[in-house]
Protein backbone atom coordinates (compact mmCIF):
# COMPACT_ATOMS: atom_id res chain seq x y z
CA UNK A 1 0.00 0.00 0.00
CA UNK A 2 2.95 2.33 0.96
CA UNK A 3 4.93 1.31 -2.28
CA UNK A 4 1.54 2.49 -4.08
CA UNK A 5 1.09 6.15 -2.27
CA UNK A 6 4.79 6.78 -2.57
CA UNK A 7 4.42 6.01 -6.16
CA UNK A 8 1.19 8.12 -6.78
CA UNK A 9 3.15 10.87 -4.91
CA UNK A 10 6.02 10.72 -6.85
CA UNK A 11 3.36 11.20 -10.50
CA UNK A 12 1.79 14.02 -9.09
CA UNK A 13 5.13 15.52 -7.92
CA UNK A 14 6.35 15.04 -10.88
CA UNK A 15 2.79 16.61 -12.64
CA UNK A 16 3.46 19.49 -10.63
CA UNK A 17 6.53 20.10 -12.29
CA UNK A 18 8.91 20.45 -8.77
CA UNK A 19 11.08 16.78 -8.88
CA UNK A 20 14.27 17.93 -9.34
CA UNK A 21 16.91 17.12 -11.95
CA UNK A 22 18.17 13.77 -11.67
CA UNK A 23 16.07 13.37 -8.22
CA UNK A 24 17.74 10.07 -6.74
CA UNK A 25 15.01 8.83 -4.67
CA UNK A 26 14.34 5.09 -5.32
CA UNK A 27 11.86 3.75 -2.11
CA UNK A 28 12.78 0.35 -1.94
CA UNK A 29 10.84 -2.48 -2.94
CA UNK A 30 8.66 -4.05 -0.79
CA UNK A 31 5.69 -6.89 -1.24
CA UNK A 32 2.73 -7.50 0.92
CA UNK A 33 4.20 -9.57 3.40
CA UNK A 34 7.07 -7.37 4.30
CA UNK A 35 6.49 -5.77 7.21
CA UNK A 36 5.87 -2.19 7.37
CA UNK A 37 9.46 -1.30 9.01
CA UNK A 38 11.85 -3.02 7.35
CA UNK A 39 15.02 -1.10 6.03
CA UNK A 40 14.41 0.64 3.10
CA UNK A 41 16.90 1.55 0.82
CA UNK A 42 16.62 5.27 -0.19
CA UNK A 43 19.43 6.47 -1.65
CA UNK A 44 20.66 10.21 -2.66
CA UNK A 45 23.74 11.53 -5.09
CA UNK A 46 25.03 14.96 -3.86
CA UNK A 47 26.84 15.84 -7.09
CA UNK A 48 30.23 18.38 -6.74
CA UNK A 49 29.78 21.55 -8.28
CA UNK A 50 32.88 24.13 -9.33
CA UNK A 51 30.48 27.20 -8.39
CA UNK A 52 28.81 26.68 -5.62
CA UNK A 53 25.41 28.51 -4.21
CA UNK A 54 26.08 31.66 -1.85
CA UNK A 55 24.50 31.45 1.23
CA UNK A 56 22.36 34.32 1.68
CA UNK A 57 19.10 32.97 2.58
CA UNK A 58 17.64 32.73 -1.17
CA UNK A 59 17.84 29.38 -2.94
CA UNK A 60 17.30 30.60 -6.35
CA UNK A 61 20.53 29.38 -6.69
CA UNK A 62 19.74 25.88 -6.20
CA UNK A 63 17.59 25.89 -9.01
CA UNK A 64 19.36 23.32 -11.33
CA UNK A 65 20.21 20.93 -8.08
CA UNK A 66 18.00 18.10 -7.61
CA UNK A 67 15.68 18.07 -5.04
CA UNK A 68 14.74 15.01 -2.36
CA UNK A 69 11.04 15.65 -1.56
CA UNK A 70 9.95 15.10 1.67
CA UNK A 71 5.85 15.00 2.29
CA UNK A 72 3.26 13.34 4.24
CA UNK A 73 2.65 10.57 1.43
CA UNK A 74 6.11 9.67 0.20
CA UNK A 75 7.79 10.37 4.51
CA UNK A 76 9.40 6.76 5.25
CA UNK A 77 7.96 7.31 9.05
CA UNK A 78 6.34 7.35 10.66
CA UNK A 79 3.06 5.54 9.55
CA UNK A 80 -0.05 7.59 8.05
CA UNK A 81 1.95 10.23 7.60
CA UNK A 82 0.03 10.62 4.19
CA UNK A 83 -2.85 12.13 6.15
CA UNK A 84 -0.82 15.02 6.29
CA UNK A 85 -0.94 18.02 3.17
CA UNK A 86 1.66 19.61 1.40
CA UNK A 87 0.41 22.47 2.79
CA UNK A 88 0.40 21.56 6.20
CA UNK A 89 4.23 20.24 6.31
CA UNK A 90 6.14 19.16 3.07
CA UNK A 91 9.61 20.57 1.82
CA UNK A 92 12.86 19.56 0.18
CA UNK A 93 16.51 19.56 0.73
CA UNK A 94 19.54 19.28 -1.34
CA UNK A 95 23.35 18.37 -0.70
CA UNK A 96 25.68 19.11 -3.49
CA UNK A 97 29.92 19.70 -2.33
CA UNK A 98 32.50 21.75 -3.56
CA UNK A 99 35.83 20.84 -2.98
CA UNK A 100 36.39 23.21 0.16
CA UNK A 101 32.72 22.65 1.38
CA UNK A 102 29.48 20.67 1.74
CA UNK A 103 26.36 22.47 1.14
CA UNK A 104 22.97 21.93 2.03
CA UNK A 105 19.33 23.48 1.04
CA UNK A 106 16.22 23.33 3.28
CA UNK A 107 13.31 24.56 2.21
CA UNK A 108 9.84 23.77 4.58
CA UNK A 109 6.53 24.63 3.81
CA UNK A 110 4.66 24.89 6.77
CA UNK A 111 0.92 26.55 7.19
CA UNK A 112 2.23 28.06 11.11
CA UNK A 113 5.75 28.61 11.55
CA UNK A 114 6.43 28.23 15.26
CA UNK A 115 9.51 29.05 16.65
CA UNK A 116 11.37 31.04 19.68
CA UNK A 117 10.03 29.50 22.21
CA UNK A 118 11.83 28.49 25.40
CA UNK A 119 12.17 25.14 24.66
CA UNK A 120 12.97 25.70 20.56
CA UNK A 121 13.29 22.15 20.62
CA UNK A 122 9.44 21.49 20.96
CA UNK A 123 8.75 24.58 18.54
CA UNK A 124 9.01 23.56 14.38
CA UNK A 125 12.65 21.97 13.21
CA UNK A 126 14.07 19.91 11.20
CA UNK A 127 17.12 17.63 11.77
CA UNK A 128 19.61 16.00 8.98
CA UNK A 129 22.30 13.40 9.40
CA UNK A 130 24.93 12.49 8.52
CA UNK A 131 26.03 9.27 9.23
CA UNK A 132 29.86 9.26 8.17
CA UNK A 133 31.05 6.26 8.99
CA UNK A 134 27.58 4.50 7.71
CA UNK A 135 27.66 2.82 10.95
CA UNK A 136 23.67 3.42 11.51
CA UNK A 137 23.83 4.75 14.75
CA UNK A 138 25.38 7.94 16.25
CA UNK A 139 29.34 7.43 16.68
CA UNK A 140 32.38 9.94 17.03
CA UNK A 141 32.64 11.97 13.63
CA UNK A 142 28.90 11.93 12.57
CA UNK A 143 27.17 15.25 12.49
CA UNK A 144 23.45 15.74 13.13
CA UNK A 145 22.39 19.01 12.07
CA UNK A 146 18.91 20.59 13.69
CA UNK A 147 17.44 23.88 12.22
CA UNK A 148 15.21 25.91 13.50
CA UNK A 149 13.30 28.39 11.85
CA UNK A 150 14.21 30.96 14.59
CA UNK A 151 17.46 30.97 13.24
CA UNK A 152 19.03 27.96 15.36
CA UNK A 153 21.67 25.58 13.58
CA UNK A 154 23.07 23.35 16.09
CA UNK A 155 25.74 20.20 15.07
CA UNK A 156 26.10 17.29 17.20
CA UNK A 157 24.02 19.78 19.72
CA UNK A 158 26.90 22.01 19.96
CA UNK A 159 27.85 25.32 17.98
CA UNK A 160 28.46 24.57 14.38
CA UNK A 161 32.25 25.77 14.02
CA UNK A 162 33.12 26.61 11.05
CA UNK A 163 30.21 26.62 9.27
CA UNK A 164 28.01 29.17 7.48
CA UNK A 165 24.55 29.62 7.19
CA UNK A 166 20.97 31.32 6.91
CA UNK A 167 17.61 30.05 7.86
CA UNK A 168 14.44 32.39 7.58
CA UNK A 169 10.78 32.58 7.21
CA UNK A 170 9.23 32.65 4.00
CA UNK A 171 5.68 33.14 2.76
CA UNK A 172 4.65 29.65 2.88
CA UNK A 173 6.92 28.12 5.39
CA UNK A 174 10.92 28.85 6.34
CA UNK A 175 14.01 27.45 4.89
CA UNK A 176 17.70 27.08 5.60
CA UNK A 177 20.78 27.11 3.71
CA UNK A 178 23.92 26.33 5.18
CA UNK A 179 27.92 25.31 4.10
CA UNK A 180 29.95 22.78 6.14
CA UNK A 181 33.87 22.77 5.77
CA UNK A 182 34.89 19.26 4.29
CA UNK A 183 37.37 18.85 7.45
CA UNK A 184 33.89 18.64 9.32
CA UNK A 185 33.49 15.00 7.91
CA UNK A 186 36.94 14.25 9.08
CA UNK A 187 39.72 12.00 6.85
CA UNK A 188 36.60 11.40 4.06
CA UNK A 189 38.08 10.69 0.84
CA UNK A 190 35.20 12.75 -1.25
CA UNK A 191 37.30 12.18 -4.27
CA UNK A 192 36.66 8.86 -4.10
CA UNK A 193 32.59 8.74 -3.93
CA UNK A 194 32.36 8.30 -0.81
CA UNK A 195 28.85 7.00 0.88
CA UNK A 196 27.70 7.86 4.03
CA UNK A 197 24.19 7.07 5.58
CA UNK A 198 21.96 9.91 5.47
CA UNK A 199 18.21 11.04 6.12
CA UNK A 200 16.42 13.91 7.16
CA UNK A 201 13.03 15.35 8.56
CA UNK A 202 10.80 17.55 9.90
CA UNK A 203 8.93 18.55 12.87
CA UNK A 204 5.79 20.49 12.68
CA UNK A 205 4.42 22.33 15.66
CA UNK A 206 1.48 24.69 14.64
CA UNK A 207 0.76 26.32 17.88
CA UNK A 208 -0.68 23.42 20.13
CA UNK A 209 2.64 21.37 19.72
CA UNK A 210 4.77 18.72 18.61
CA UNK A 211 1.87 17.66 16.17
CA UNK A 212 3.46 15.72 13.19
CA UNK A 213 6.72 14.56 11.70
CA UNK A 214 8.33 13.22 8.72
CA UNK A 215 11.23 11.44 8.14
CA UNK A 216 13.37 11.09 4.50
CA UNK A 217 14.33 7.65 5.69
CA UNK A 218 14.20 5.44 8.55
CA UNK A 219 12.01 5.82 11.44
CA UNK A 220 14.56 9.33 12.94
CA UNK A 221 15.30 12.42 11.66
CA UNK A 222 17.81 13.45 14.40
CA UNK A 223 19.78 10.66 14.84
CA UNK A 224 21.29 7.93 12.60
CA UNK A 225 19.49 4.40 12.23
CA UNK A 226 20.13 1.01 10.36
CA UNK A 227 17.22 2.43 8.10
CA UNK A 228 18.73 5.37 7.12
CA UNK A 229 19.12 6.30 3.61
CA UNK A 230 22.19 6.52 1.61
CA UNK A 231 23.58 9.42 0.34
CA UNK A 232 26.87 9.30 -2.38
CA UNK A 233 29.25 12.43 -2.53
CA UNK A 234 30.13 11.73 -6.56
CA UNK A 235 31.24 13.34 -10.00
CA UNK A 236 34.35 15.02 -8.25
CA UNK A 237 37.15 16.58 -9.94
CA UNK A 238 40.51 14.51 -11.13
CA UNK A 239 43.36 15.67 -9.38
CA UNK A 240 46.82 14.76 -10.75
CA UNK A 241 50.24 15.83 -10.90
CA UNK A 242 51.21 17.32 -14.49
CA UNK A 243 54.86 17.60 -15.46
CA UNK A 244 56.50 20.41 -17.69
CA UNK A 245 60.08 19.27 -19.50
CA UNK A 246 61.59 22.53 -21.29
CA UNK A 247 61.95 21.02 -24.65
CA UNK A 248 59.04 18.19 -24.10
CA UNK A 249 55.98 18.50 -26.27
CA UNK A 250 56.00 22.24 -26.76
CA UNK A 251 56.90 23.82 -23.29
CA UNK A 252 59.58 26.59 -23.20
CA UNK A 253 58.05 28.25 -19.96
CA UNK A 254 61.94 27.94 -18.05
CA UNK A 255 64.72 30.57 -17.84
CA UNK A 256 67.08 30.66 -15.46
CA UNK A 257 70.78 32.48 -15.14
CA UNK A 258 73.19 32.63 -11.91
CA UNK A 259 74.04 36.04 -10.14
CA UNK A 260 77.77 35.94 -9.38
CA UNK A 261 79.01 38.60 -6.85
CA UNK A 262 82.47 37.60 -7.97
CA UNK A 263 81.55 39.19 -11.38
CA UNK A 264 78.81 41.13 -10.62
CA UNK A 265 78.28 42.64 -14.23
CA UNK A 266 78.59 39.09 -15.67
CA UNK A 267 75.32 37.24 -17.37
CA UNK A 268 75.03 33.14 -17.55
CA UNK A 269 71.54 33.80 -19.06
CA UNK A 270 72.89 31.28 -22.21
CA UNK A 271 74.86 28.96 -20.17
CA UNK A 272 73.73 24.85 -19.76
CA UNK A 273 75.33 24.51 -16.34
CA UNK A 274 74.86 27.09 -13.54
CA UNK A 275 76.60 27.60 -10.17
CA UNK A 276 75.18 28.08 -7.07
CA UNK A 277 78.11 28.85 -4.27
CA UNK A 278 77.73 28.58 -0.47
CA UNK A 279 78.12 31.65 1.47
CA UNK A 280 75.57 33.78 -1.23
CA UNK A 281 78.73 34.35 -3.36
CA UNK A 282 76.67 32.85 -6.45
CA UNK A 283 72.48 32.54 -6.57
CA UNK A 284 70.53 31.34 -8.89
CA UNK A 285 67.59 32.83 -10.47
CA UNK A 286 64.99 30.43 -12.08
CA UNK A 287 61.25 31.33 -13.57
CA UNK A 288 58.85 28.60 -14.58
CA UNK A 289 55.85 29.62 -16.27
CA UNK A 290 52.92 27.56 -15.51
CA UNK A 291 50.79 26.69 -18.35
CA UNK A 292 46.79 27.26 -18.77
CA UNK A 293 45.53 23.90 -18.15
CA UNK A 294 41.91 24.46 -19.40
CA UNK A 295 38.82 26.18 -17.94
CA UNK A 296 38.26 25.90 -14.63
CA UNK A 297 41.40 24.13 -13.25
CA UNK A 298 42.82 24.63 -10.01
CA UNK A 299 46.59 24.25 -9.55
CA UNK A 300 47.65 23.15 -6.21
CA UNK A 301 50.42 22.17 -5.57
CA UNK A 302 54.15 22.53 -7.22
CA UNK A 303 57.46 21.27 -7.34
CA UNK A 304 61.03 21.91 -8.82
CA UNK A 305 63.22 19.46 -9.82
CA UNK A 306 67.05 20.20 -9.89
CA UNK A 307 69.66 18.26 -11.36
CA UNK A 308 72.64 18.74 -9.38
CA UNK A 309 75.77 16.99 -11.65
CA UNK A 310 79.21 18.58 -9.82
CA UNK A 311 80.36 20.48 -6.54
CA UNK A 312 83.95 21.78 -6.69
CA UNK A 313 84.76 19.83 -3.58
CA UNK A 314 85.01 16.32 -5.24
CA UNK A 315 87.37 15.32 -2.34
CA UNK A 316 84.54 16.31 -0.04
CA UNK A 317 81.81 14.26 -0.90
CA UNK A 318 80.36 14.54 2.60
CA UNK A 319 79.90 18.61 2.56
CA UNK A 320 76.39 19.92 2.24
CA UNK A 321 75.16 23.27 1.38
CA UNK A 322 71.33 24.30 2.84
CA UNK A 323 69.36 26.04 -0.10
CA UNK A 324 66.72 28.08 0.65
CA UNK A 325 64.07 29.38 -2.79
CA UNK A 326 62.35 32.93 -2.31
CA UNK A 327 60.01 34.62 -4.30
CA UNK A 328 61.56 36.93 -6.30
CA UNK A 329 59.26 40.00 -6.70
CA UNK A 330 60.12 41.98 -10.18
CA UNK A 331 60.43 41.30 -13.64
CA UNK A 332 64.18 40.22 -14.92
CA UNK A 333 65.38 39.28 -18.04
CA UNK A 334 67.50 35.90 -19.18
CA UNK A 335 69.66 37.75 -21.54
CA UNK A 336 70.89 40.76 -19.07
CA UNK A 337 69.96 39.56 -15.69
CA UNK A 338 73.48 39.66 -12.96
CA UNK A 339 74.03 40.40 -9.70
CA UNK A 340 73.64 44.34 -10.17
CA UNK A 341 70.97 44.14 -12.41
CA UNK A 342 67.22 42.31 -13.18
CA UNK A 343 67.70 44.01 -16.74
CA UNK A 344 69.77 46.09 -18.60
CA UNK A 345 67.97 49.22 -17.75
CA UNK A 346 66.49 48.17 -14.01
CA UNK A 347 69.52 47.83 -11.06
CA UNK A 348 68.13 45.44 -7.96
CA UNK A 349 67.71 47.42 -5.17
CA UNK A 350 70.58 45.31 -3.32
CA UNK A 351 72.94 43.35 -5.07
CA UNK A 352 72.59 39.84 -5.78
CA UNK A 353 68.72 40.40 -5.90
CA UNK A 354 68.82 40.80 -2.21
CA UNK A 355 66.32 44.06 -1.93
CA UNK A 356 63.89 42.29 1.06
CA UNK A 357 60.15 43.35 -0.37
CA UNK A 358 61.19 44.88 -3.20
CA UNK A 359 63.64 41.86 -5.37
CA UNK A 360 62.34 38.93 -3.29
CA UNK A 361 60.30 38.13 -0.33
CA UNK A 362 61.68 36.88 2.97
CA UNK A 363 59.77 34.19 3.10
CA UNK A 364 61.32 30.39 2.53
CA UNK A 365 58.67 28.50 0.01
CA UNK A 366 61.48 25.52 -0.37
CA UNK A 367 64.26 24.24 1.27
CA UNK A 368 66.30 21.80 0.70
CA UNK A 369 70.17 20.05 2.07
CA UNK A 370 72.37 19.56 -0.84
CA UNK A 371 74.09 16.38 0.05
CA UNK A 372 75.07 14.79 -2.60
CA UNK A 373 74.97 14.53 -6.61
CA UNK A 374 71.67 14.16 -8.92
CA UNK A 375 68.19 15.40 -8.87
CA UNK A 376 66.62 17.40 -5.95
CA UNK A 377 62.60 17.96 -5.65
CA UNK A 378 62.01 21.14 -4.30
CA UNK A 379 58.29 20.80 -3.01
CA UNK A 380 56.49 24.48 -2.76
CA UNK A 381 54.91 26.05 0.39
CA UNK A 382 51.55 25.71 0.47
CA UNK A 383 49.69 28.32 -1.98
CA UNK A 384 52.77 29.61 -3.98
CA UNK A 385 51.96 27.30 -7.24
CA UNK A 386 48.37 28.24 -7.18
CA UNK A 387 49.40 31.96 -7.02
CA UNK A 388 51.74 31.44 -9.80
CA UNK A 389 49.18 29.88 -12.20
CA UNK A 390 46.10 32.04 -11.35
CA UNK A 391 48.52 35.62 -11.21
CA UNK A 392 51.26 35.19 -13.54
CA UNK A 393 51.51 38.19 -13.98
CA UNK A 394 53.10 38.10 -10.47
CA UNK A 395 55.14 35.07 -11.33
CA UNK A 396 58.65 36.90 -11.39
CA UNK A 397 60.01 33.10 -10.76
CA UNK A 398 62.73 32.40 -7.28
CA UNK A 399 66.15 33.05 -6.70
CA UNK A 400 67.46 29.41 -4.86
CA UNK A 401 70.61 30.72 -2.05
CA UNK A 402 72.94 28.32 -0.84
CA UNK A 403 73.05 30.66 2.98
CA UNK A 404 74.61 27.46 5.00
CA UNK A 405 76.95 24.66 4.51
CA UNK A 406 80.61 24.26 3.63
CA UNK A 407 81.97 26.66 1.43
CA UNK A 408 81.34 25.30 -1.89
CA UNK A 409 79.82 25.52 -5.78
CA UNK A 410 77.20 23.35 -6.92
CA UNK A 411 76.99 23.18 -10.45
CA UNK A 412 73.32 22.49 -11.87
CA UNK A 413 71.81 21.99 -15.53
CA UNK A 414 70.17 24.69 -16.77
CA UNK A 415 67.46 25.27 -19.20
CA UNK A 416 69.41 24.79 -21.79
CA UNK A 417 70.86 21.63 -21.36
CA UNK A 418 68.47 19.61 -22.71
CA UNK A 419 64.98 17.89 -22.20
CA UNK A 420 66.77 14.81 -20.14
CA UNK A 421 68.54 17.26 -17.55
CA UNK A 422 67.11 20.35 -17.57
CA UNK A 423 64.74 21.87 -14.45
CA UNK A 424 61.41 20.76 -14.49
CA UNK A 425 58.30 21.54 -12.87
CA UNK A 426 55.13 19.52 -12.22
CA UNK A 427 51.82 21.26 -10.40
CA UNK A 428 49.04 19.03 -8.59
CA UNK A 429 45.87 20.24 -10.29
CA UNK A 430 42.54 20.04 -9.88
CA UNK A 431 40.24 19.12 -12.67
CA UNK A 432 36.53 19.36 -13.19
CA UNK A 433 34.89 16.05 -14.29
CA UNK A 434 35.45 15.03 -17.80
CA UNK A 435 38.56 17.22 -18.21
CA UNK A 436 42.23 16.18 -17.61
CA UNK A 437 41.84 12.61 -19.01
CA1 LIG B 1 21.67 31.27 -1.98
CA1 LIG C 1 1.91 22.92 9.80
CA1 LIG D 1 4.44 24.61 12.08
CA1 LIG E 1 69.15 30.07 -18.93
Amino acid sequence: MKQTLITLSITLLALMGVIGLGSAESPGTRSADTPALTVTEREVDSVWVLHPPVIDGDLNDWNNFSKLYLTGASADYPEGSELYSLRDISGWASVIWTSQRVYVALAITDDYVVSGSRDWRGDDLAGLVFDVDNSGSFTAGDIDLIFSPGGILTANDGWPAGYEWVINQTANGWQAEVSIPLSAFGSVDFLGGHQVGFTWGVQDNDGIGVENWLSWAGPEFLKATPAEGLLSFINGPVRKWVAFHPGVDGYDGVIDSALSGWHPDQNYGADSELTLYARNQYHVALKFDIPDLGPDVRVLDGKLHINFYATNKPDHPDWTSYVRVYRLLRPWDEATVTWNRADASTRWTKGGADGIGSDRESRVIASKNLDQLGWFTFDLADGVATDMYEHPENNHGVILRAEEGASMAWNMYSSEKGPDDAPWIEVYAEFPPGQGD
